[in-house]
Parts: C-alpha cells; structure tokens; sequence
C-alpha cells in the first residue's frame, strides 16, 4: 500500500495529495467515491489534521476532488481534456465524450462592437455586431459561459432564432459560413459572483479565459468570443513541435 514518507523532503500534505491523485488517475478511487475524512486520514498516515486539512484543500481547490456539505467528501468527476490541434464546436467537443450538449440564451441582441470586439473581428469600433451569450451545458452539468460577437451579412437573422444548439452548424447551414481557423488566447482569474450563479461553482473558483476569433473559409474573421471556462471540469492539452525537427 502507498506510504508517506516522513523523511522525505517533499512535504507530507504534497506526498498525500499526490497519493490521492494517484488513487484518481489509476481508478483505484471512482468518481463520487467517497474520501476519508480529515481524522480519518490523519489517524491513517499518522499525520496531524492540518496537514490532511491541506492536501483536501488543495485537491478541492484543483477540482480532483468535492464537499458536499454534511455528507461527506468525494471524488469528482474527470476533467475535460481538451485538445488545441482542431478546431471544433462545444457541440461537437462534448458529442465525442459521449455527453449531451445543450446551450441556455441568456441574452442576444445588436450592438455597437467596443474596442476588444472590433480589434477580434478587424472592423472599426462602433459597427454593429451581434452579441450572443450563452450557457454551455454537458448533459445537465454547466461547463461554460461563451459572449460571442458576430458580423457577417445577414446575422440579424439569428436573433430569431432559439439558438439552443450548434451555432456553427447553423452557420454552415444557413449561411455558407464554415469556421476554419481560429486564434485563441488564455487567461485565468477568479469567477465573479454571477459567473459562480450561472456555473454553479463556490465562491473563489478558478475559471480559464478564452478571447477567440474564428475566421471562415475564406479568410474572414466572422466571430468573436470571450469564453469563461470551469477550471475545476476542464484540461487543455497541447502538442508541440519543435520547429525545422519534422
Ligand atoms: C466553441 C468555440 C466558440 C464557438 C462554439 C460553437 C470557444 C473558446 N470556442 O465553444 O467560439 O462559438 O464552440 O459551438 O468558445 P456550437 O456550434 O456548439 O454552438
């Protein structure tokens, strides 16, 4: 059985945390299994509880694991891994994990691009755009917060539509408009309390940034969107190559 070592100099909360992730990762511990308790643990390892009290913390913090206040604590759910290589649709994203994606309109209307907006979609500010923002769902799991801004000919079409699935297949199919390149930037911060409502995470949760544009087939930028990200559900993974080595 996995051990702490006592005289080891990387930290016992570390050792245990490390041990716990481990238990995750090699399925030994199964999603919403429950973990032993501060006392538990401490009584197991023979640690003090603030130092189990730390390892939980950082596990929580990091999303491997959750509390569900006067149960207990348990392991969460797998991350999302996903790849930087392609370029897909959340439809599609989730569809290739099995789970089923839906969207939630939260607002959609026309309005003046401000600065970020028209610098994304290399128009002047001020050029009306339209703005969809959306909650992003995986079965019935809240994953994302997309505010996207789009100018192509013909978008005010889209305000009468319900928008509740695939944007980009919409986009193919009524508009001819197929996403084929994209340049994204991340960044991460806290969520801010309505972003904790909608994404149903606690307060100080970490959340990931995404500012993407898209352009279509022909080189047109014909989106702009800023994303927030559970960094508590997601993973981002990306291959690199070293360049003139191929
Ligand atoms: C992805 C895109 C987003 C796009 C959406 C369309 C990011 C970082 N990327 O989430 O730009 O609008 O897919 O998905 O947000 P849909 O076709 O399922 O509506």
């Amino acid at each position: 059985m996995a051990t702490i070592d006592k005289e080891s100099a990387v930290p016992i909360y570390l050792q245990l945390k490390r041990l716990i992730e481990r238990q995750v990762i090699n399925g030994s511990l199964q999603p919403h299994s429950r973990i032993p308790s501060e006392r538990e643990l401490s009584e197991q390892f023979d640690i003090s509880r603030m130092t189990a009290r730390r390892a939980l913390l950082e596990l929580t913090r990091e999303g491997w694991i959750y509390t569900s206040v006067g149960k207990g604590t348990f392991v969460a759910e797998p991350k999302i891994s996903q790849s930087l290589q392609a370029l897909t649709s959340f439809s599609e994203d989730m569809r290739a994990r099995g789970l089923r994606p839906s969207a939630a309109l939260l607002r959609h209307a026309m309005q003046p691009a401000d600065d970020e907006v028209a610098a994304g979609l290399r128009i002047p500010a001020e050029t009306a755009v339209l703005c969809v923002e959306r909650l992003r769902m995986a079965d019935v799991e809240p994953m994302a917060l997309e505010r996207a801004h789009y100018h192509f000919p013909g978008m005010e079409e889209l305000l009468s539509s319900s928008l509740d699935g695939s944007i980009y297949e919409l986009l193919r199919e009524r508009f001819r408009i197929i996403p084929t390149e994209a340049i994204q930037e991340f960044e991460a911060r806290l969520a801010t309390p309505p972003e904790q409502e909608l994404l149903r995470v606690s307060a100080g949760a970490p959340v990931l940034t995404i500012a993407r544009t898209t352009f279509d087939s022909a080189g047109r930028p014909f989106e702009f969107v800023r994303s927030v990200y559970r960094a508590d559900r997601y993973r981002f993974v990306a291959r690199l190559i070293r360049e003139g080595e191929r």
